[in-house]
């Protein structure tokens, strides 16, 4: 049995996708041979897109330019590569991880070859979860796993090689002569029982990035799941749905036990010697504070290299004592999500209710133990007025972060705020399907009256602007403006 894995990823400079590198621990654990088809190093001929996230970052300050970090891509026919590989390695599954941005291209690349060789075709990721009935119903594609992969991916691929029939499998929704059998959602994994992490499908390339300024090595983990909030624009109003229906609390949040994630920790170190880590965790510092004691007493002893992570203010204003553990472990950065200044917009269309009061106070917080802090903006929400994005700026001034970013709000499908647009028509249902998508670093995709909202063009003003904005006083503001 082969599987074959697909990773389509147009728009970041790389940046190896825990889904896979997990799924790739199971492939390798049941001694299944894979592996793994990446977009990340190319561009397809194609493509419609000028630049990717880091160019337009480094274009517009966000981030700064590394030597000896190459972002050109190589351009070539990305279907005719897949084609080639397929005819070469003859998978018995092909197995792709997807965003809602991406999923169309990502289908479009597969299906010939899927076709002609008739292999079947499964796909994971934040779509097929939140949209399933639209990735299940695209040509081409036999399965779609909602949620955790883990589970049902092991127990697909047990079933395919004893020739077993596998259409009960919970999280899956298969395709079976001319229907589909939507199996329910099954509980979520014990962190501590995923398998150990497959790095060795990636191309090295992804490990060597640059970080403020430094190219590390870099080394990705995950020390928890899930987020017990519903952010309007975030997948998890829409999760949590989803996990309720079988009525799972996926608002749970899990963690791995600190001798476990740290021994998995020191392997990797002495495997791949890396020495910076990327943590794709949502929300690390929800662990309780008896926990993140335990973790970073050992992370100091044995693992010791800096780390970049997220979370929210209110678990940093709420347990200072957190920031400080971070710290002394070697968190260079922490993340925080302020997306707008205007606590009114934040309450009533980001179902994200939190003082301005508390993003400084966690800030500062952080600062003080010398963390550095990263912001991250969105602006173009509905209601949204030009005084209201001055708010953003204003509380960016105000808090003086070591980086920022900024983005235009892209409403993913099955987000409380997607419905919201669709509805006041700011957005076409099937917004996707359209093969106009843009980066949410390039350009507004919601079509918003002005006034009461700015126009297209002077949110791409402001965007372009935001770190003039940030650092200028406020009496050059109207110099700003005229450029
Ligand atoms: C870390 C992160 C990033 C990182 C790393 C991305 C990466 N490829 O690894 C960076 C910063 C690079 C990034 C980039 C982007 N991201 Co991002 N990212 C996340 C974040 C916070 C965590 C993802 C993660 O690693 N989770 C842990 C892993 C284990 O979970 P998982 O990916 O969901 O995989 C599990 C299941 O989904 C399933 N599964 C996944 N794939 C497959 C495949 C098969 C075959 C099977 C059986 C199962 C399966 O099994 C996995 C294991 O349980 C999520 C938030 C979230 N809740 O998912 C957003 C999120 C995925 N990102 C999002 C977006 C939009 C993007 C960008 C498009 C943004 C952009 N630049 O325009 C790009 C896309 C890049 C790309 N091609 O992947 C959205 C997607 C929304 C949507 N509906 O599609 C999310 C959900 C955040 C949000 N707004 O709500 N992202
Ligand atoms: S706090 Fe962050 S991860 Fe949690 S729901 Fe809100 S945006 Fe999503």
């Amino acid at each position: 049995m082969k599987v074959l894995f697909v990773y389509h990823n147009e728009l970041e400079e790389g940046f190896m996708p825990a889904s896979i590198s997990s799924l790739g621990g199971i492939t390798r654990d049941l001694n299944v041979e894979s592996k793994l088809f990446d977009t990340s190093f190319w561009k397809d001929k194609d493509s419609n897109i000028p630049e990717n996230d880091r160019q337009v970052r480094e274009r517009t300050g966000e981030v700064k330019r590394v030597e000896g970090f190459d972002l050109e891509r190589e351009t070539i026919d990305i279907k005719e590569r897949f084609y080639k590989t397929v005819e070469e390695y003859h998978p018995d599954l092909i197995a792709a991880t997807s965003t809602s941005y991406e999923f169309d291209s990502l289908v479009d690349f597969i299906l010939p070859a899927k076709t002609i060789f008739n292999i079947p075709l499964i796909i994971g990721g934040a779509h097929p979860t939140v949209a399933p009935e639209r990735a299940i119903n695209k040509e081409g594609v036999d399965m779609i796993c909602r949620g955790e992969g883990e589970i049902a991916f092991s127990e697909l691929l047990k079933r395919m090689e004893k020739g077993e029939d596998f259409y009960d499998i919970q999280n899956l929704w298969i395709k079976k002569d001319g229907r589909i059998i939507k199996n329910k959602i099954g509980n979520l994994i014990e962190m501590d029982n995923l398998p150990i992490p497959n790095w060795d499908l990636f191309d090295e390339r992804h490990r060597m990035r640059p970080f403020e300024g430094e190219l590390k090595n870099y080394g990705f983990f995950e020390i928890s799941r899930g987020c017990p909030y519903s952010c309007s624009y975030c997948v998890n109003s829409k999760i949590h749905k989803i996990y309720k229906e079988s009525e799972i609390n996926s608002g749970v949040y899990r963690f791995h036990s600190p001798s476990e994630v740290i021994q998995r920790m020191k392997k990797f170190k002495e495997k791949y010697g890396f020495n910076h880590i990327q943590l794709v965790d949502e929300n690390l510092t929800v662990m309780p504070l008896s926990n993140l004691e335990s973790l970073a007493e050992m992370y100091i002893q044995e693992i010791g290299v800096g780390f970049f992570t997220m979370g929210r203010p209110e678990t940093i204003v709420n347990h200072p004592k957190k920031a400080e553990l971070l710290a002394k472990m070697g968190c260079r950065m922490f993340a925080l999500g302020a997306e707008s200044g205007s606590e009114t917009l934040r309450k009533e269309i980001l179902n994200r209710p939190m003082k301005n009061e508390t993003l400084e106070e966690a800030a500062k917080i952080l600062k003080e133990n010398g963390i550095l802090v990263s912001l991250y903006n969105i602006i173009g929400f509905p209601t949204e007025t030009k005084s209201m994005i001055f708010d953003t700026i204003r509380l960016n001034r105000r808090i003086q972060p070591d980086r920022y970013s900024v983005r235009f709000l892209v409403p993913y499908p099955g987000t409380d705020i997607r419905s919201y647009c669709v509805d006041k028509g700011y957005l076409e249902e099937n917004y996707e399907n359209q093969r106009k998508m843009v980066s949410f670093l390039i350009e507004p995709i919601l079509d918003l009256p002005s006034p009461p909202h700015p126009t297209k063009q002077e949110l791409i003003e402001i965007k372009n602007n935001f770190g003039n904005y940030i650092h200028m006083s406020e009496e050059e503001f109207e110099k700003i403006r005229k450029y």
